[in-house]
């Protein structure tokens, strides 16, 4: 017997040994999908370790996926073994072809811009998604698992969860137990590995996270730290870009206006960033426009990076972009590859028409103008002519990212702005967002102003308005900080069962209610309620221009409402935003595979986090501008069936399997220029308008959690 068959029997023996000394109890088999986010824990124990917070589950698996020496010697790993072990059985099916997916390293660090990994992870995505049914795709799932890079991995296979149309009611687990090292100062884990080992479950106590670790005070840029390294927001970018992928199978990018919510979203991140500078007395983001002038932004990340088994790199003050030429990544790309590709673009945009691959032009107007360009700009697959126009904000993602070491020849990966789970944490991020914002103004601003007709909903009155915040003045938000606890457990490989809490302070909003008075004077017809914010001075204290304060408006709101003739008040909570989903669920790990809890946390996954819905504001009180607009539902309606399953907050994320329910331009009514002669809010708003002087104001003060409705 050759040395491979007999280990072959030994593992099967060792099998049977710990299924006669366990209590095994099978799970379900039809719901055997609902434990697949077992998967996506403790990475780099092999898959057939026990699984679970209290390692209480088994995978099944055929020998043969076991992949070294290790793995098979320890069929299960009986070390954290308690009592009963719910068993997870896996199919045994004709392995699928990894020779592409292999060619990244497993313990390479993994960026979707780079497009080596993109065409890799591309290729993974396709597999995943053609596996016939949910038993097969489970097994494929296991048998990648074992060979592949953790991280490529769970990118893939979250984006394929996310689409595939039998694992609707599968959950996705937040990427924070999955990887904690991504979100969480590497300092803590020592101390996290030393709670777990030493305290049993039950007596550990949270590790606190210091709120202040990358930087001091003497960098008046760390008074922002607090939103850029917020865990949700990161969370959320992560999380949308596995709803948009820009490259993997046609029918998981081709999504109704994806360019034009590129551009939507990511503006609203910048406009949300400049609220927050405007709080903390700092001016508006500069666009990084010169790409040949010293950074001076720097940033030092100070996280782990439990792949590569390295520090992320860092970025010293007054860093230089530099040409690009990295053998090791098959990355090579000069700046004036970018400024060509700029060039090119400005170009289709002052023309008004881009050149497709056969070299007709296309017209970029105001219905499908902004969608073109954003899915040519960032770039995807859907680019009209990516030849041409090439890669722009990828590769700027790219050339800030590898700025320390542009040749590789000191052999480092790249920095944080080249990860979407890390990219926002990084100054540079909103310089270089702002600067893609404003190559997508360049078009905007040549579109026609909305006239007053366009923007009236005849007999249709806001004609009043108020703000109700928990234990708050009226007309004011009230802000301060708050504590909670996240799991890191399944993100700690080869530690004892039991959760192990990391203790973060997060900014946070009191509960409000909005009352929103609108007349109709017509019959009962339906209106969409579009509700923004913005800060009503500028860094000089001084009234903003509409033509500047537009780009400052972050949405709180949209929902359809019902106009009966005479007055109605509508009433419209926080917790009812379009925009967000609520703490626990950007949070909240899957302890309990329940099927009936398993739905929100698939593409509901996708969402704002309610808790940075609202801006820091200031202790004095900052004066903003709430502004309402109640439009013709008859010219927003989308005419498609209704969502199905969980909520969707849907201003940022669209609907799942459906269009973007909004026929009206994104940021609509103020994505454009304001018509000629107005210079203010107040001059802009037509009848079925209003706005609200409100006041932000922040407590400089943890505060305990409030009940949640
Ligand atoms: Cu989301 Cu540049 O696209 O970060």
């Amino acid at each position: 017997m050759d040395q491979k068959a007999f280990l072959l029997l030994f593992a099967s023996v060792l099998i049977l040994k710990v299924v006669e000394a366990q209590r095994l109890r099978p799970v379900n088999q039809a719901n055997k999908l609902n434990y697949m986010h077992l998967l996506m824990e403790h990475l780099h124990e092999p898959v057939s370790f026990l699984k679970g917070v209290n390692r209480n589950y088994a995978f099944k698996v055929p020998v043969s996926y076991l992949n070294d020496r290790i793995q098979k010697l320890n069929v299960v790993d009986r070390s954290g073994f308690v009592g009963d072990v719910q068993e997870i059985q896996v199919k045994q099916i004709t392995p699928p072809d990894l020779s592409i997916p292999l060619e990244l390293g497993h313990d390479e660090n993994f960026s979707q811009f780079l497009p080596k990994h993109r065409r890799i992870a591309a290729r993974l995505i396709e597999i995943l998604m053609d596996m016939p049914n949910r038993e097969d795709f489970l097994s494929a799932s296991v048998f990648c698992r074992e060979r592949l890079n953790p991280y490529l991995y769970i990118y893939a296979l979250s984006v394929a969860i996310l689409h595939r149309p039998d694992t609707r009611d599968v959950g996705l687990p937040s990427l924070i137990g999955v990887f904690p090292h991504k979100f969480v100062n590497g300092e803590i884990f020592t101390r996290v590995r030393q709670e777990a080992n030493a305290v049993p479950p039950g007596s550990r106590v949270p590790i606190e996270i210091p709120q202040d670790f990358t930087a001091s005070d003497l960098e008046p840029e760390h008074r922002v730290a607090y939103f850029r390294e917020d865990i949700g927001i990161n969370l959320f970018h992560w999380h949308w870009h596995l709803v948009y992928p820009f490259e993997g199978p046609l029918n998981i990018v081709n999504k109704d206006r994806r360019g034009e919510l590129f551009y939507y979203l990511h503006k609203q991140l910048v406009a949300r960033y400049n609220f927050e500078r405007l709080s903390n007395h700092l001016g508006r983001v500069r666009k990084l426009n010169n790409w040949h002038k010293p950074l001076k932004e720097a940033y030092f990340p100070k996280l782990d990076n439990m792949i590569a088994s390295r520090v992320w790199p860092a970025r010293h003050e007054f860093a230089k972009l530099q040409d690009i030429n990295r053998e090791l990544d098959q990355l090579s790309f000069d700046i004036q590859d970018m400024e060509r590709f700029r060039d090119r673009i400005f170009e289709a945009i002052h023309r008004k028409g881009a050149l497709n691959e056969r070299g007709e032009v296309v017209n970029l107007t105001s219905t499908i103008g902004i969608d073109i360009l954003g899915n040519m700009v960032e770039s995807s697959i859907l680019s009209i002519n990516r030849n041409f126009y090439g890669d722009l904000h990828n590769l700027g993602h790219l050339v800030i990212a590898l700025c320390h070491d542009p040749d590789g020849r000191h052999l480092e990966t790249f920095g944080v702005i080249g990860d979407p789970a890390t990219a926002m944490r990084d100054p540079l991020f909103y310089r270089w967002h702002a600067y893609i914002d404003h190559i997508f103004q360049q078009h905007k601003i040549l579109l026609p102003p909305y006239t007053v007709e366009q923007l009236d909903f005849p007999g249709v009155v806001v004609s009043g308005m108020q703000l109700i915040s928990e234990n708050a003045e009226r007309n004011e938000f009230a802000t301060f900080w708050q504590k909670n606890d996240v799991d890191l457990s399944r993100g700690l490989d080869f530690t004892p069962r039991g959760s192990v809490f990391a203790r973060f302070t997060h900014l946070q909003h009191a509960p409000y209610v909005f009352l929103i008075q609108v007349d109709n004077s017509g019959p009962t017809r339906m209106g969409t309620m579009r509700i923004f914010l913005a800060p009503k001075f500028d860094e000089r204290r001084r009234p903003m221009l509409l033509r500047d304060q537009r780009h400052l408006f972050i949405e709180l709101d949209k929902f359809t409402v019902q106009l009966r003739p005479g007055r109605n008040v509508f009433q419209r909570s926080s917790n009812q935003s379009s925009v967000t989903i609520p703490f626990e669920r950007t949070f909240r790990n899957l302890t309990n595979p329940d099927p009936a809890n398993q739905a929100e946390f698939n593409y509901c996954g996708c969402g704002w986090p309610d808790h940075m819905l609202i801006p820091k504001g200031n202790t004095d009180g900052l004066p903003a501008d709430l502004f309402v607009m109640v439009s013709d539902y008859t010219m927003d309606r989308v005419e498609q069936p209704a969502p199905e399953g969980c909520q969707q907050a849907h201003s940022y994320c669209g609907l799942r399997d459906r269009l973007y329910p909004d026929r009206r331009p994104m940021g609509y009514p103020l994505d454009r220029l304001p018509r000629a002669g107005v210079n203010t809010l107040y001059e802009f708003i037509t009848p079925n308008m209003g706005v609200l002087n409100v006041k932000i104001r922040f407590q400089d003060k943890i505060l305990p959690p409030f009940e949640r409705q």
